[in-house]
C-alpha cells in the first residue's frame, strides 16, 4: 500500500503536530510552466509557506519513491521533465521505479493523507472539460478531493474548463467548496466568473473548524482563494483567448494531458507572457493562505 516517504523535517513536523502544507509537483515542473518561471513560482511557494509559519511538503515520486516533503537539494528535480502522475498512476510510478512522477492534484492529495498532512496548496484543480459530454472528460481531482481528508487550497480550476458543471460534480461528490474572504468561484486568472459559492469564510480559524466538524473522516474540502487584485487579467480578453485556443486545440488535434500545456502556452502567447506572473501570483498567495489554515489546523489538532 501506498507508503510515502518523509523527510526529516516534514516527519518531525508531523509527529509534532506543526503546521505542514502540501505542495504539488505537476506545476513547478516542465508541464506546468516554463523555465525559469517554474523555478521562480517554487521558490515562492516555499518562501510563502515558511513565511506563514508552516513546514513547505513537495510532493513526487523520485526515482520509484513516493515522496512527501524533499531536500533542499533535490528540489531542483521537480523542476525537469516529468510523466504525470494522477492518484491512479501512483502504484505504477512506484512499481515501475520511474525517475520523475511529477503530481498533479489529485495524487498529492493522496500523498499528503498518508503522510498525516492535512493541508495542501496548489494553483488550480483540474474539473469538468467543456464537451466532457462528449470526451467524458472529468478531472479525477474532483474524486480524490471526495475522498482524501484534505484541505485543497486553489484560486480555482483551470481557467478553460466548463466552470458550472465543475461546481456541479463537487455537489454531487460531496466536496464543500469553501469561498475565502470571496463570494464567487475564482476563475484562476481572474477574481470570478459569475457563479457564486454557497459558503464564504474569512479566517483559518473558521476553516479548521468546519474541517473538524465535517461527516465522514475519509474526506476533503476545497478552499478557493481569488487571485489577488493587482494581479487579475482583464475578463473579456481572457475569455476570447480562450475561445480561440481552444479552437486551435480541437483543429490540432490535441487531447487529454497535452491540452493543458497546449493551451497555457496559447494564453501565454496572446497576453503577451502576462498570464505567467499572474499564475505564479495566484500560487504563491494560496500557499500563504494555506500556512495559515495549517496554523489554525494545527492549533486544534486533528
Ligand atoms: N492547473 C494549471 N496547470 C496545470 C494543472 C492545473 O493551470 O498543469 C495540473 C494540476 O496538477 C492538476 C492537473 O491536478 O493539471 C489536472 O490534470 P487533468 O485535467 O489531466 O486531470
Ligand atoms: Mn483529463
Amino acid at each position: 500500500m501506498l507508503k510515502p516517504v518523509l523527510s526529516l523535517e516534514v516527519a518531525a513536523a508531523v509527529a509534532d503536530g506543526l503546521p505542514v502544507v502540501a505542495l504539488e509537483s505537476t506545476i513547478f515542473s516542465n508541464l506546468g510552466l516554463p523555465s525559469p518561471f517554474n523555478a521562480d513560482a517554487l521558490q515562492r511557494c516555499l518562501a510563502a509557506v515558511r513565511a506563514g509559519g508552516a513546514v513547505p511538503a513537495v510532493t513526487a515520486v523520485l526515482d520509484g519513491i513516493a515522496r512527501v516533503g524533499l531536500d533542499e537539494t533535490e528540489h531542483h528535480r521537480v523542476l525537469g521533465a516529468g510523466h504525470k502522475v494522477a492518484e491512479r498512476d501512483l502504484a505504477v510510478a512506484i512499481g515501475q521505479g520511474w525517475e520523475f512522477g511529477a503530481t498533479t492534484v489529485s495524487a498529492s492529495v493522496a500523498l499528503a493523507a498518508a503522510a498525516g498532512v492535512h493541508v495542501f496548496a496548489t494553483g488550480g484543480i483540474g474539473g469538468v472539460h467543456r464537451g466532457a459530454e462528449i470526451t467524458g472528460d472529468i478531472s479525477a481531482d474532483l474524486d480524490a478531493l471526495a475522498h482524501q481528508p484534505v484541505i485543497t487550497v486553489c484560486a480555482g480550476a483551470k481557467a478553460f474548463l466548463d466552470l458550472p458543471r465543475t461546481l456541479e460534480y463537487l455537489e454531487t461528490v460531496g466536496v464543500p467548496v469553501l469561498g475565502w474572504q470571496h463570494d464567487w468561484f475564482p476563475a484562476f486568472y481572474t477574481r470570478s466568473a459569475g457563479l457564486k459559492l454557497t459558503h464564504r469564510v474569512e479566517s483559518g480559524n473558521e476553516v479548521a473548524a468546519i474541517f473538524a466538524a465535517r461527516s465522514r473522516v475519509n474526506s476533503g474540502m476545497l478552499l478557493t482563494v481569488p487571485i489577488p487584485l493587482n494581479d487579475e487579467l482583464d475578463t473579456d480578453m481572457l475569455d476570447a483567448v480562450l475561445a480561440e485556443a481552444l479552437t486551435d486545440c480541437d483543429a490540432a488535434g490535441v487531447t487529454g494531458a497535452a491540452i493543458t500545456p497546449f493551451v497555457l502556452g496559447r494564453i501565454a502567447e496572446a497576453t503577451a507572457g502576462r498570464s505567467i506572473p499572474a499564475n505564479l501570483a495566484l500560487a504563491e498567495n494560496n500557499a500563504a493562505v494555506a500556512a495559515q489554515v495549517a496554523c489554525a489546523i494545527s492549533k486544534v489538532g486533528q
